[in-house]
C-alpha cells in the first residue's frame, strides 16, 4: 500500500480542490478560485474547519445568501469560459435548498460549479437533527435530493473513502464539455468530521486542459455536402462558441464563406455586433436583419447551441420548408436536436475542418450584399430607439443607448438575466469582445443580476462591469451588493425602476390578459409602494444616486467612474414602451376557454400562429 495521510473527510475535500489546477495564457493557475461558503451546524465544523487550513492558498468568501453566492459562483465560471470555476458550501436544510435555484442557472446553461452543501447525520443517531425533514416513507430521503434534478453529477457522501471517487468524478464533469454542468456532493455532517487514511497521491496536483473532439469523418462529409449545396445558409452561433473560445475561427469562417451570423443570447458577443456580418440577435427577441435571413435559410449552421424556444421562435422561425439544420455541437443531445444532421465536435475545430474542406467555396455573393442592406436599416431602426430623449419616462432602450455610450466600449461587461431588459439588449447592445455581453437567459433568473456581477468581476478584475437591473430583480435579490463592496470588487449598477414586472404585465396583455397582478398599480395594495433603490443602494454601503434624465444619467455613469466601489444610479422608466422593430412570435399558451373577449381574440391568433410551428 501506497503512503497515506490522515484527514477527515472535509479536510481531503479542501486539499483536493487546492490541489487542481488549469493552464490559462501559458500559466498554471488553480482551477478553483475560491469557496463560497456560508455556514451552519451542517458545515461549521467540518467543512469550516478544513477550508480554514487552505485559506491562503484557495480562499474562502462569506456571501450574504446561499443562492446568491451560488449565482456569483456560476457567473465566475461562464465569465471564464468554463476554465475555472468555485465550489459552494453550505449547512442543511434552508441554506442547501437556497443554492437550488442557482443549482438549475448552472444546469440549464451547462456552466460548471461544484456544490456542496451539508447534509443530515449517516449514523442518523441524533435524528431528526435542527433542520432535517423527516420522510415517513423513506429514510434516505434528505432536502438535497432537491439537487438531483439540476446536478449533472449528484452523490451523497455517507462514508469518508466515498469522497476518492466522488471527488474524481466530479472533475470529470466539471471539466468535461459534453458534461459539463452542477456537480453536488452532499456531504453527511458527520461524515464530514470522520477521519480516514486516505492516499497521498489523492493530493498531488492535477493540471486539467479542455478536450477538444473532433468530428466523425462521415458527419463531417455530410455536413460538407449540405453546405457546398447551400443557397442562403445562415449560421446561429450560441454560447458553445464562446465557451469553446471559436471566436477568432468562428469570424474567419463567416469571413472565408461568406455566411452572415446571428447570434443566441449566450452566443452575443461571439462575433463583434459591427462586424459587418454580425445580423445581430436573432429569434423571439431578434433583430429585423437576422430574422430575416433566418426565415429564407435554406441550411443552418448552428454553432453551440441549445436552440431553446428564444432562438427558434418556438420552431415557427425558420419558414423555408426545405431548411436543413447543421447541429455543431460537443454534446450530440444538443447536435441532433430537431432532426438537425449532427456534427459532433468542438466548435473550435468544427468549424476548423469545416472551413479546410470547404476550400474557397463560398455563399451565392448576394447574401453579402442583402446582409449589409438588411443590418443598415437594422441599425437605423436600433439607433431611433436608443436615441437620447426628454420624455419625462425614457425606455429601456434609451437608457441601454446611454449606458453604451458612457460605459460600453472595450473594456466592459454587461450583465443581465431577466425582465424587458434582456429582449431589448439581445436587440441593441453593441457587443465588442468576447464575453463581453453576459446576460443569463437559459433561466432568465430574477436575482442573478447583481450577485453573477460579482462573479464576472472575480473572473475579469479588470473589467468594467456593468449591470442593468429592473426594480423587480432588483427586489427579488440584492443582498450582494454589499458583498461587492466587502470584497473591494467594483460594479456599476443601474437600476431602471418601471414600478413593476414590466415585462409580464405586457406578456399579459399580449396574451388578452387584464392587467392584474404585475405593476404594483394593479396589484393587491393597502398603501402604495414608493421604493427609495437611492437610499436603499446607499445603506448597503454604495456610492448611490438617482437620475432624472437620459443626460443626467450619462453624467452619472460619468462620475461613477471615478467612485472606488461599486455604484448604483437608478432611474425611472416607461414600462409600456419596448422596441417595436424586430422580435418574434413565441409560443406562450393562450387559455381555450375565457370570459374575456380579449382572450377569445388573442386564443385565435394563437391557434393561427401555432400553425407555422415545425413538429421536429
Ligand atoms: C426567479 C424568477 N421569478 C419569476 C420570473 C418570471 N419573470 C420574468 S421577468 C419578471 C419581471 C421582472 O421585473 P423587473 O426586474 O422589474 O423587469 P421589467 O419586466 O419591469 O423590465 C418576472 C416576474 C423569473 N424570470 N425569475
Ligand atoms: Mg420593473
Amino acid at each position: 500500500m501506497g503512503k497515506t495521510i490522515r484527514l477527515t473527510m472535509a479536510q481531503a475535500v479542501a486539499h483536493f480542490l487546492n490541489a487542481q489546477k488549469t493552464i490559462i495564457d501559458g500559466k498554471t493557475v488553480p482551477i478553483f478560485a475560491g469557496v463560497w461558503g456560508i455556514f451552519g451546524h451542517g458545515n461549521v465544523a467540518g467543512m469550516g474547519e478544513a477550508l480554514y487550513q487552505v485559506r491562503e492558498e484557495l480562499p474562502t468568501l462569506r456571501a450574504h445568501n446561499e443562492q446568491g453566492m451560488a449565482h456569483a459562483a456560476v457567473a465566475f465560471a461562464k465569465a471564464s469560459f468554463r476554465q475555472r470555476f468555485m465550489a459552494c458550501t453550505t449547512s442543511i436544510g434552508p441554506g442547501a435548498l437556497n443554492m437550488v435555484t442557482a443549482a438549475g442557472v448552472a444546469h440549464v446553461n451547462r456552466l460548471p460549479v461544484l456544490f456542496l452543501p451539508g447534509d443530515i447525520f449517516a449514523n442518523r443517531i441524533p435524528d431528526p437533527v435542527l433542520q432535517q425533514i423527516e420522510d415517513f416513507g423513506d429514510g434516505t430521503v434528505s432536502v438535497n435530493d432537491a439537487f438531483r434534478c439540476v446536478s449533472r453529477y449528484f452523490d451523497r457522501i455517507t462514508r469518508p473513502e466515498q469522497i476518492i471517487s466522488a471527488l474524481k468524478r466530479a472533475m470529470q464533469v466539471l471539466t468535461d464539455p459534453v458534461d459539463c454542468g452542477p456537480v453536488t456532493l452532499s456531504l453527511c455532517q458527520d461524515v464530514q468530521a470522520e477521519a480516514y487514511d486516505y492516499p497521498a497521491s489523492l493530493f498531488e496536483e492535477r493540471v486539467w486542459a479542455t478536450r477538444r473532439p473532433r468530428p466523425d469523418t462521415d458527419e463531417l462529409a455530410a455536413a460538407i455536402e449540405t453546405l457546398r449545396k447551400a443557397r442562403t445558409p445562415l449560421i446561429i452561433a450560441g454560447g458553445g462558441v464562446l465557451y469553446s473560445q471559436a471566436t477568432a475561427e468562428l469570424q474567419a469562417f463567416a469571413e472565408t464563406h461568406g455566411i452572415p451570423v446571428a447570434v443566441t443570447q449566450a452566443g452575443k458577443s461571439a462575433i463583434a455586433d459591427d462586424h459587418p456580418l454580425c445580423m445581430g440577435s436573432v429569434g423571439v427577441t431578434g433583430t429585423s436583419a437576422a430574422n430575416a435571413f433566418a426565415e429564407e435559410a435554406d441550411v443552418i449552421l448552428a454553432v453551440g447551441t441549445r436552440l431553446q424556444d428564444f432562438t427558434t421562435g418556438s420552431w415557427a422561425l425558420f419558414k423555408n420548408g426545405g431548411v436543413t439544420m447543421i447541429g455543431l455541437n460537443t454534446a450530440p443531445f444538443d447536435a441532433a436536436k430537431h432532426d438537425s444532421q449532427p456534427l459532433v465536435a468542438d466548435a473550435r475545430e468544427g468549424l476548423k475542418l469545416l472551413s479546410q474542406a470547404l476550400g474557397g467555396w463560398s455563399a451565392p455573393s448576394a447574401s453579402t450584399q442583402t446582409a449589409n442592406s438588411r443590418k443598415g436599416e437594422w441599425m437605423a431602426a436600433a439607433n431611433r430607439a436608443t436615441a437620447p430623449t426628454n420624455a419625462d419616462l425614457p425606455s429601456d432602450a434609451q437608457v441601454i443607448g446611454a449606458v453604451q455610450r458612457s460605459i460600453g466600449g472595450e473594456n466592459s461587461v454587461l450583465v443581465c438575466a431577466a425582465g424587458g431588459l434582456p429582449g431589448e439588449l439581445h436587440k441593441l447592445w453593441q457587443a465588442k469582445k468576447p464575453g463581453g455581453y453576459h446576460m443569463e437567459y437559459g433561466f432568465s433568473c430574477m436575482g442573478y443580476e447583481i450577485a453573477g456581477a460579482l462573479g464576472v468581476k472575480l473572473a475579469r478584475p479588470e473589467a468594467d462591469v456593468v449591470v442593468m437591473v429592473g426594480d423587480g430583480s432588483y427586489m427579488m435579490m440584492n443582498s450582494e451588493l454589499s458583498t461587492s463592496i466587502m470584497l473591494g470588487q467594483k460594479l456599476t449598477i443601474i437600476v431602471l425602476d418601471n414600478r413593476g414586472y414590466g415585462c409580464i404585465n405586457r406578456l399579459q396583455m399580449g396574451t388578452g390578459g387584464a392587467n392584474f397582478n404585475n405593476l404594483l398599480k394593479d396589484s393587491m395594495i393597502a398603501v402604495m409602494p414608493d421604493i427609495d433603490f437611492r437610499a436603499h443602494a446607499e445603506s448597503m454601503g454604495a456610492v448611490a444616486v438617482k437620475v432624472s434624465s437620459i443626460a443626467d444619467l450619462e453624467t452619472a455613469i460619468e462620475q461613477s467612474k471615478g467612485n472606488d466601489r461599486t455604484s448604483v444610479i437608478v432611474i425611472d422608466t416607461d414600462p409600456l414602451i419596448t422596441t417595436e422593430e424586430g422580435g418574434h412570435w413565441w409560443d406562450v399558451a393562450v387559455p381555450e376557454v375565457s370570459p374575456r373577449s380579449e382572450v377569445n381574440k388573442a386564443r385565435i391568433a394563437y391557434v393561427k400562429a401555432r400553425a407555422a410551428q415545425a413538429l421536429g
